[in-house]
């Protein structure tokens, strides 16, 4: 055994961008459910290896690594045979940067602002502010493709992999029209061609917009 193992939710958009990366890297890994409304990411044991109670968790043999963004960088760091889904050029690393700390401050906190309140409390409602942050997020990618397959050129890499496993979670609330998003629409079809993206992020994505899609309101 690899001695790796994934803590999370199938359900967790970051989590499954940590699967993505695990799968495109061929790496064998345990993944151990956390379940989050029972609390257990709350217990002694799991706040001793993430004091921020938060999955994914990656343990690589004693190594513990949190934050997807975080992990999808390690993982291609230690493991990748090549540098291409996370270049080591400083130019091409500061792009796909970019896109990850995008993810990280916005387009995920557009999801997280919405269903931690659904979760927590049972809000089931979505302020226009809410939605306008969904609405800018996918604006953003279309922009950030531009003519380009991937979102920061010709190569697939880590900060495709965060944004998508997002992008697809956030019909939930409110629906990807690719009419308005048309480049968004295609770059999340093309990685559907990827063979391990429906185990790593499909299916998870559809069981976490069928969970939230039909209880939430817009305002
Ligand atoms: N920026 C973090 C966000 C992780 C996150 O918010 N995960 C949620 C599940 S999707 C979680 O663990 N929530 C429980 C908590 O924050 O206590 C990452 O990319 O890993």
């Amino acid at each position: 055994m690899s001695g790796i193992v994934l803590y999370g939710l199938d359900i967790s958009p970051p989590v499954r961008s940590c699967q993505l990366t695990l799968r495109a890297l061929e790496l064998e890994y345990e993944f151990k459910e956390v379940d989050l409304l029972a609390g257990e990411h709350r217990t002694e044991e799991f706040l001793k290896k993430n004091p921020q109670h938060t999955i994914p968790l990656l343990d690589d043999n004693g190594v513990l690594v949190w934050d997807s963004h975080a992990i999808v960088c390690y993982l291609v760091g230690k493991y990748g045979q090549t540098d291409e889904l996370y270049p080591k050029d400083l130019v091409k690393r500061a792009q796909v940067d970019q896109r990850l700390y995008f993810d990280a401050s916005a387009l995920f906190m557009a999801l997280r602002n919405i269903c931690a309140p659904y979760f927590c409390n049972n809000v089931t409602e979505i302020s226009r502010e809410k939605a306008d942050n969904v609405r800018d997020g996918y604006g953003h990618l279309e922009t950030f493709l531009g003519e380009n397959p991937y979102l920061t050129g010709d190569t697939l890499t880590v900060a495709d992999f965060c944004c998508a496993a997002t992008a697809s979670s956030l019909p939930a609330f409110l629906p990807l029209e690719p009419e308005k998003y048309p480049k968004v629409a295609a770059w999340l079809e093309r990685l559907q061609e990827l063979p391990y993206y429906e185990e790593a992020n499909g299916l998870g994505a559809r069981k976490y917009v069928d969970l939230l899609k039909d209880q939430l309101t817009l305002l």
